[in-house]
């Protein structure tokens, strides 16, 4: 069922009587801007299952196909921009006066919006790694070669994103559950949340007592544990919630 102007006006009080929010973000905040998801018909690349590219063995079997796939992503993302779902955000960060955005997206669209306290559970795909001497650098080349190779030891580079079976970076883990640990309401826009550590965080959140609203095209498997399922499209609806707070 679509979202009324009743449940809107439910989540946009609770934002209202709130010190501290938290946003959870997936994939979906960006489908409007024309970033594929990962799940559903959205997340195949060339037959491929986006999903079983994003893996170290992967990367160990073929890191030219691999590489391909996150040259396609970065040739895509160089020429789009954040929509009304990532500005809304932003506003929200300027009425709150404790406000953390945790994404799970690299796209860099929150930080190109304009989004201050955020944390990239995921990582972020302008940022490379070499496997053989560790050095992480931003590099915004597009497209890099098809084995791109480390200025300093020559190395193969990676992509400095967390694939399926790497743990995330423990700092950024624990600012991710500090933040969920402490907030009044969270928002959980855009995943499917089936992934974790990151799907876990909705119900840490319920769990230490906080307001949870989720926003997605459909119900996941969370929807009937939160406070309040808004169903439609997340660049419609967040412009609505921060309407006039
Ligand atoms: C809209 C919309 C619109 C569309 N408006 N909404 C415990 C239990 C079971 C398994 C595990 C476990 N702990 C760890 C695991 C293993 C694994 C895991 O979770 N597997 C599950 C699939 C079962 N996790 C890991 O391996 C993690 N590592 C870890 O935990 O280390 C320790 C450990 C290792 C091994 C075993 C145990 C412990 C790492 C996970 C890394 C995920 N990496 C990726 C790739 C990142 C790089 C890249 O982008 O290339 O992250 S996979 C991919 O999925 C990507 C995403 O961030 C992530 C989540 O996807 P998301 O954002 O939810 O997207 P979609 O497409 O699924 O959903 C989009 C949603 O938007 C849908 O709901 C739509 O309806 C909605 N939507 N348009 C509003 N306009
Ligand atoms: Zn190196």
């Amino acid at each position: 069922m679509a979202a009324d102007d009743a449940d809107i006006r439910q989540a946009r009080s609770w934002l209202t009587s709130s010190e501290r929010v938290t946003v959870l973000t997936g994939a979906g905040i960006s489908a409007e801007s024309g970033v594929p998801t990962f799940r559903g018909e959205d997340g195949l690349w060339q037959g491929f299952r986006a999903t079983d590219l994003a893996t170290p063995q992967a990367f160990a079997r073929d890191p030219k196909l691999v590489w391909n796939f996150y040259n396609w992503r970065r040739q895509l993302l160089a020429s789009l921009q954040p929509n009304p779902a990532h500005t809304a955000l932003v506003t929200l960060e300027e009425k709150i006066p404790h406000f953390s955005l945790i994404t799970q997206n690299i796209d860099d669209l929150h930080r190109k919006a304009g989004s201050k306290n955020l944390i990239e559970m995921h990582g972020n795909i302008w940022i490379v790694r070499c496997t053989r001497c560790q050095e992480v650098t931003r590099n915004e080349e597009v497209p890099l070669p098809e084995l791109p190779s480390c200025p300093e030891c020559g190395g193969l580079l990676r992509p400095q994103v967390v694939w399926f079976g790497e743990q995330l970076d423990p700092d950024i883990l624990e600012r991710a559950f500090a933040a969920t640990r402490s907030c009044d309401t969270m928002l959980v826009v855009g995943t499917s949340a089936v992934v974790q550590p990151a799907a876990s965080l909705a119900i840490i959140a319920k769990e230490q007592g906080a307001r949870v609203v989720e926003v997605n095209l459909e119900p996941t498997v969370y929807t009937h544990q939160l406070d309040l399922a808004l169903q439609g499209k997340a660049g419609e609806l967040l412009p609505q919630l921060v309407e006039g707070l």
